[in-house]
């Protein structure tokens, strides 16, 4: 029987399957959805993605999208400005280096995590003052950002809400509280071969 739907492997807490969602909530399209643990990773998944990360989305043709940007503008039919993929290729790069590194200094040698948190703060900084001058910052762009200044902010909550970052506070809480991100954030039980299909969002 033909495949019906598209099928995303999805992880609920990793922001790159964040971003893939939203763009799969804004556009009311619906997927399969299979909820992954990274450490016991679904081998059908492994087999049409070998790299392993998620998300990955299996469309009903076959062909198989392996990164969370690609989704995104396969999902929204987005063509990225240079502007905004220069901000995306910040965000992927240099800004979750840092995150990683402030969040678990321990898996890395010689990092220490203050000075990892300042160098991710430079990203911030001109996030926020992009955000305060920028009319047409998009909600495709905001999506395939803020699911890591979440990570960040959520590392520290009390640090961050001291930082004068005032046009990523108010974008970043308008973003959580959104029904949207509610919708995004659905939880769902491990997939497991031969389950009953589960839908998102
Ligand atoms: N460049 C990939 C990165 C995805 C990624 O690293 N996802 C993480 C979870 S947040 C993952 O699957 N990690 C498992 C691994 O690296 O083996 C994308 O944009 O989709």
């Amino acid at each position: 029987m033909a495949q019906q739907l598209p099928i995303l492997y999805s992880f609920r807490r990793c922001p790159y399957a964040m971003r893939a969602r939203m763009s799969i909530v804004r556009t009311e399209s619906k997927v399969e959805h299979r909820e992954v643990l990274l450490r016991d990773r679904p081998p059908h998944m492994l087999e049409i993605s070998p790299k392993g990360t998620v998300p990955v989305l299996l469309l009903s043709d076959g062909a198989v999208i392996e990164e969370s940007l690609e989704i995104m503008q396969y999902v929204l039919n987005w063509e990225l400005s240079e502007q905004e993929a220069n901000w995306v290729e910040r965000n992927d790069n240099e800004f979750k280096f840092h995150l990683d590194r402030y969040k678990y200094p321990n898996r890395y040698e010689n990092v220490n995590e203050v000075e990892q948190r300042s160098a991710a703060s430079n990203y911030l900084n001109d996030l926020d003052h992009y955000l305060g001058q920028e009319l047409n910052f998009s909600i495709a762009l905001s999506d395939a950002l803020f699911p890591f200044v979440r990570q960040f902010a959520n590392h520290d909550r009390n640090w961050f809400d001291e930082q004068a970052w005032l046009n990523v506070h108010t974008w970043l809480a308008q973003n959580l509280d959104s029904d949207e991100f509610k919708r995004c954030m659905k939880k769902h039980k491990q997939w497991f071969d031969g389950d009953e299909l589960v839908y998102f969002p």
